[in-house]
């Protein structure tokens, strides 16, 4: 019998069964395993993947939001975490959710523009210039309008982590005027802003899965990467990258996801546990993301890595060289959307 009618067969008959004895409906996804309780919660096991490391701010973050969850519910829904991309990469573990194969991850919104392009508004270079600015529109009506277009692509996001300022490395020079990127073959996400942003800079971008990033570099396929100071030293990417230049070029959020397959089964008690769990959480991983970034920049300078500032200046002269680039997304994306997240900074910009 073909698999998927097997698989068919064993997954929702026995759900559909237990439903229909304890008769509160809906059958159970792929790989929930689900008992009927009384009260509204119950026995789950949800299964929680990210890219990053344990020990990355991220991956401490994904323990605080099991412990707050399986405290909430009693034990009863079960968080399994997988690290460092043992699930696949952001992309791969996105269509695992679609498809009700996993329950949760937290990618970066940036390999999410394929689903929703509207995160691409995110990528635009020196869009926000302090994580009080990022929290002020992931947080408000942007964050939520962008967020609200998961669920027809059977995704539910509950809301904004922080992956953080993307700060360049590489192997052959320290990259302080906007000329330094000319030809630097550099590993980007899966991302077109980013793509379209470095080739504007006469750099030679590759689009790559995260987890193919330390072989890349250390083989020299690619010159460089990208990425916060809390994943260069948490994925040790100064074994193979003598410079690191503090560019500061993009704020990169981690946005929290669900199985819509599996969120559409849970009482709403569940959803509520799942719910402040992932803010609270979410809270706890950004104050821990910052204070990391922090002590990032001391443990990389012991590390002998050669770090560069880049100045005010050559920092604006780059955003005006892709400044075409994103005027080009913007319609894109929506000037509507991109016009409302402009206004929004300029007014937290004039209360200073
Ligand atoms: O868990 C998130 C990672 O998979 C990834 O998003 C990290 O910033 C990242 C990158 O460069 O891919």
């Amino acid at each position: 019998m073909k698999t998927w009618v097997k698989r068919l067969g064993v997954s929702v008959l026995i759900p559909g069964l237990l439903a229909a004895v304890a008769g509160c409906g809906g059958g159970g996804s792929q790989t929930a395993q689900s008992t009927t309780t009384a009260g509204g919660i119950k026995e789950r096991v949800i299964k929680a993947g990210i890219g990053l490391n344990e020990d990355h701010p991220e991956g401490q973050g994904l323990k605080k939001f099991k412990e707050i969850v399986e405290q909430k519910s009693g034990g009863k829904l079960k968080v399994q975490n997988y690290y460092a991309a043992q699930l696949g990469d952001d992309q791969k573990m996105t269509e695992a959710l679609k498809g009700g194969l996993q329950e949760i991850t937290v990618p970066s919104t940036s390999p999410l523009v394929g689903t929703v392009k509207e995160f691409g508004i995110f990528d635009f270079p020196f869009l926000f210039n302090n994580e009080k600015e990022a929290d002020a529109v992931l947080d408000g009506p942007i964050g939520k309008k962008i967020l609200d277009k998961l669920p027809e692509h059977g995704l539910i996001g509950l809301g904004y982590w922080e992956n953080g300022f993307r700060n360049l490395t590489n192997s052959k020079h320290p990259v302080a005027k906007m000329e330094d990127f000319q030809g630097l073959k550099i590993r980007t996400m899966q991302n077109t802003v980013h793509l379209d942003a470095f080739k504007a800079l006469g750099a030679n971008p590759t689009p790559m899965a995260f987890s193919e990033v330390y072989n890349a570099l250390e083989s020299k396929t690619v010159d460089g990467q990208e990425n916060p100071l809390a994943t260069i030293e948490s994925n040790k990417f100064y074994e193979v990258q003598p410079y690191l230049s503090l560019t500061n070029h993009v704020y990169t959020p981690f946005a929290f996801l669900v199985s819509k397959k599996f969120w559409d089964q849970l009482s709403d008690e569940e959803k509520k546990i799942l719910q402040d769990a992932a803010v609270e959480a979410g809270k706890y991983e950004r104050q821990l993301n910052r204070e990391q970034n922090q002590k990032s920049l001391d443990n990389l300078k012991a590390k002998n890595m050669k770090i560069n500032e880049v100045s005010n200046e050559e920092k604006a002269r780059i955003q005006a060289a892709v400044k075409p680039v994103i005027d080009q997304y913007a319609k894109k994306f929506g000037e509507d959307l991109v016009k409302e997240m402009n206004d929004q900074l300029k007014q937290i910009r004039s209360q200073k």
